[in-house]
């Protein structure tokens, strides 16, 4: 793979969080690190134990593959391999290859002199996972309370454990979370759009600048939020999102047993009606 100067000029020892300068270089363009190291180590153990799985299961349709989490008699203890065992050691392997992922990412990040912004946004999508798999778990008591590893029947505990709730769109940190996932989506549509319009102009036209990036929302809804503005408003609402989906998922059983459309009677209950 061509390597630009830039990244010749870049590939320096240093920048690492533990380890000094162990594993520190690159295998064709990947940067290793201990923390690579650790990553590989982690998915092919995962990705392993789920063939596994696979194998000592009934199926080999990808779709219907599962690998599920302990019965919830195992409360929080250790579970037979079989039983839930198997979920439990792939659990702590994608933990770890997720934490190492943003691990490497910080210390690329740290080699380049830049922000740790990545892998921070990274880890609101680990702690997203880390919610449904370890922190509800815990707090309501059992593994068994964790997603199954498994193309269909992650779905099938979605859709159960949303109408568990009677009907989970009346949770309202749920509320929040989807609305942010759309407001996302409308601003990258905006500005996908709107850089396009600047920088791809016909054959012979020049390529626009920023000022008229500008201007365009200005004429349109009279404001507009700058080129720098943008980012961090994209930044901002996909981690909201995220964010909302972790609270709207630990709630749900922790703090609200009954159905989300009963928690609404606070409204009815307000002593102003
Ligand atoms: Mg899910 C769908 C993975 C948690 C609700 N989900 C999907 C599929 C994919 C997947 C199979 C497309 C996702 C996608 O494009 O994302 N889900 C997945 C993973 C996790 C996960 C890996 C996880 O936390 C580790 N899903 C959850 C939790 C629910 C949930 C429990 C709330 C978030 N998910 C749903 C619903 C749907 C999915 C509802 C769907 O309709 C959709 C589907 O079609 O299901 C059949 C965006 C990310 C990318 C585009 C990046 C690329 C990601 C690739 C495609 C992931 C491949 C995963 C692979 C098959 C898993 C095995 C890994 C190997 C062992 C290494
Ligand atoms: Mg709901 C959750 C939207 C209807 C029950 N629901 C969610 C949220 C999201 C959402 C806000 C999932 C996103 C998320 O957590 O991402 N729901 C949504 C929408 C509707 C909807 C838009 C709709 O009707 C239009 N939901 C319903 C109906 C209920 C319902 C009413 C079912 C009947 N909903 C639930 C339940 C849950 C949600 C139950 C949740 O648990 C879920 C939630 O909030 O979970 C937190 C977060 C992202 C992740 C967890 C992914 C993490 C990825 C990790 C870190 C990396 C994976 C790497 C991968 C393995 C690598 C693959 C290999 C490479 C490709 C090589
Ligand atoms: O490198 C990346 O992107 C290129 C990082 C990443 C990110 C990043 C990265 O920097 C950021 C900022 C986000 N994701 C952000 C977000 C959003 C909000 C904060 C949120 C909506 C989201 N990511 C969601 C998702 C989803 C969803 C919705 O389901 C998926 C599937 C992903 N993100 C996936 C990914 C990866 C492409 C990448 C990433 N997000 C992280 C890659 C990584 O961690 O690699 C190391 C690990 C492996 C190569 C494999 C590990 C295998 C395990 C040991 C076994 C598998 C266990 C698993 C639990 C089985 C699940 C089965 C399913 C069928 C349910
Ligand atoms: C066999 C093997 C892999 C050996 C490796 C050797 C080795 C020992 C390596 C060690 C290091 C290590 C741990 C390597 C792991 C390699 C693996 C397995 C990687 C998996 C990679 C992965 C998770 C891929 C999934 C990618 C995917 C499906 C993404 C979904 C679609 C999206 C969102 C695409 C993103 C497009 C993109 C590249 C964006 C980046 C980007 C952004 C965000 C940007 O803002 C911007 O403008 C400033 C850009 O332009 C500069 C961007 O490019």
């Amino acid at each position: 793979m061509a390597m630009l100067n830039f990244e010749k000029k870049y590939r320096v020892r240093g920048g690492t969080l533990i380890g000094g300068d162990l594993f520190d270089f690159w295998v064709g363009p990947f940067y290793v690190g201990f923390f690579g190291v650790t990553t590989i180590f982690f998915s092919i153990l995962g990705t392993g134990l789920i063939l596994y799985g696979a194998a000592i299961g009934p199926t080999w349709n990808i779709w219907q593959i599962n690998i599920a989490p302990p019965d919830l008699k195992y409360g929080l203890g250790a579970a037979p391999l079989r039983e839930g065992g198997l979920w439990q050691i792939i659990t702590i392997c994608a933990i770890g290859a997720f934490v190492s992922w943003a691990l490497r990412q910080a210390e690329i990040a740290r080699k380049l002199g830049m922000g740790l912004h990545v892998p921070v946004a990274f880890g609101v999508a680990v702690f997203a996972y880390i919610s449904l798999v370890v922190i509800r778990p815990v707090l309501l008591g059992a593994w068994g309370h964790g997603f199954p590893y498994g193309i269909l029947s992650h779905l099938d505990w979605v859709s159960n454990v949303g109408y568990q709730y009677l009907h989970f769109h009346y949770n309202p940190a749920h509320m929040l979370a989807v609305t942010f996932f759309f407001t996302t989506t409308f601003a990258l549509s905006l500005h996908g759009s709107l850089v396009l319009a600047a920088a791809n102009p016909p054959k012979g036209d020049r390529v626009k600048t920023a000022e008229h990036e500008n201007t365009f929302f200005r004429d349109t809804i009279g404001w507009s939020i700058g080129t720098l503005g943008i980012h961090r408003l994209g930044l901002f609402l996909a981690l909201s999102a995220g964010f909302w989906s972790a609270v709207c998922i630990i709630i749900s059983g922790p703090f609200w047993t009954r159905g989300w459309p009963e928690w609404w009677s606070w409204w009815l209950d307000l002593p102003i009606w």
